[in-house]
């Protein structure tokens, strides 16, 4: 078996910041719209008056201050209240190719690789602009990369799954080194509407290079020493649009459910301890003590959640740098969480330096990868 490391990330920011303040401003005025709109029905008792969002407690519920977006001016207008990205013709290079391109230009780079050592192509993302075909493959001809490449989904947890993806055929010899890429367009699929998560998401893409260990060039390369992931089916995180829908009667209109919808709450109070258990039965099977270790990379959703993890794992409060937060300036990011904070905060390490990136999200699912500084 093959030895396996991660010998470069790249992040691609979209150059687009929403703030809190002006966010809430823009949803409480499509409120305010809405219920002059609808004044009689809510005079008569027949509809709720739709709630105003508050600053304060987005920062406190979440911890969340700004998100990144590939366009904000739709999102912000109160008479549209989502993204306005313009379509793309067949020839072009589809939005989710490109930023993924961008990320991976600079993993490559850091991996001091080219296209050429490049033997597959792995697009893990919770959502894909189109059925077929694969954004991957897109990816792959634009890069000029050879071999295969394909599309994969499991929502947050793409990434570390598709992590233990690339270092088990890496492991097993059927390709040496692999691109893997997070572009993730949440604004999407969010739903701005909706004051209980128009809040959480945000936009970017990471790419992260795995190849034989002994083949990296990279002096800030991470050995994957083991990989475990895990599904639990549950509907409390959801979004039911598909290519179903038009064969649905009724399924053609504006729908909630046709977005991100949460039981936010419950999600909270069933994956924190799933997560614990997941990394501490992982560490304990690989015989690796969880005061050995010098970070932490959790997926980015909700501080509280990463503070609570934390403690549980480490049996103590982790400090910033044990377990540093992205969630306050890009927000929940999907799969690309926690490879943005491991991207920006693994190089001051030391070789030898032992680690943890997880993920955790829809599905439920969860990824757990132990990595040591080479
Ligand atoms: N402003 C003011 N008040 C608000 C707001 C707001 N914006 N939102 C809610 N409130 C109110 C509520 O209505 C409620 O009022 P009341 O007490 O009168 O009923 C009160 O504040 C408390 O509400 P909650 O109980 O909902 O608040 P919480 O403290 O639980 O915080 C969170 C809400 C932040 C959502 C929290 O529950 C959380 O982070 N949970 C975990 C969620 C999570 O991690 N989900 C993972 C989703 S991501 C994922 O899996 C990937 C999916 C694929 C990507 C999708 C891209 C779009």
């Amino acid at each position: 078996m093959n030895r396996v490391a991660i010998s470069g990330t790249g992040i691609f920011t979209p150059e687009e910041i929403i703030t809190n303040a002006e966010l809430v401003a823009s949803y409480n005025e499509y409120a305010h719209r809405q219920n002059m709109l609808h004044a009689d029905a809510i005079e008569a008792g027949e509809r709720e008056p739709m709630p105003m969002s508050a600053e304060e407690f987005i920062v406190k519920a979440s911890g969340i201050e700004r998100r990144h977006v590939m366009s904000k001016f739709g999102i912000l207008d109160p008479g549209i209240m989502h993204p306005v990205l313009p379509e793309r013709a067949e020839e072009e290079l589809s939005l989710m190719a490109e930023i993924s391109v961008k990320a991976a230009d600079e993993a490559m780079k850091k991996a001091g690789l080219t296209a050429a050592d490049i033997d597959a192509v792995i697009c893990a993302a919770s959502n894909h602009e189109r059925a077929y075909p694969a954004i991957a493959i897109e990816v792959q001809q634009a890069l000029g990369i050879k071999g295969f490449a394909f599309d994969m989904n499991v929502a947050c947890s793409s990434a570390t799954f598709g992590i233990q993806l690339a270092a088990d055929m890496i492991r097993t010899g059927s390709v040496r080194a692999v691109l893997m890429v997070n572009p993730e367009i949440t604004s999407g699929h969010q739903e701005w509407r909706d004051r209980d998560c128009h809040f959480i998401f945000g936009d970017v893409c990471t790419a992260v290079v795995l190849q034989r260990a002994d083949e990296v060039k990279s002096d800030n390369a991470y050995e994957v020493l083991a990989t475990r992931c895990l599904t639990e089916f549950s509907n409390n995180i959801r979004n039911n649009n598909g290519f179903l829908r038009r064969t649905r009667e009724g399924h053609m209109v504006d729908r909630r459910d046709m977005q991100f919808h949460q039981e936010g709450r419950k999600v909270f109070k069933q994956v924190v301890p799933m997560v614990a258990e997941l990394m501490l039965g992982h560490l304990a099977d690989q015989g690796i003590e969880p005061q050995s270790l010098s970070r932490l990379w959790l997926h980015q959703a909700n501080k509280g959640m990463n503070d609570l993890i934390g403690a549980k794992v480490l049996g103590r409060e982790p400090s910033r740098q044990e377990q540093p937060n992205v969630l306050q300036d890009y927000a929940n990011t999907s799969s690309a969480g926690s490879i943005i904070a491991f991207s920006k905060y693994s190089d001051d390490l030391p070789s030898g330096s032992l680690g943890v990136i997880c993920s955790f999200g829809a599905g439920y699912s969860a990824g757990s990868v132990i990595v040591r500084k080479l």
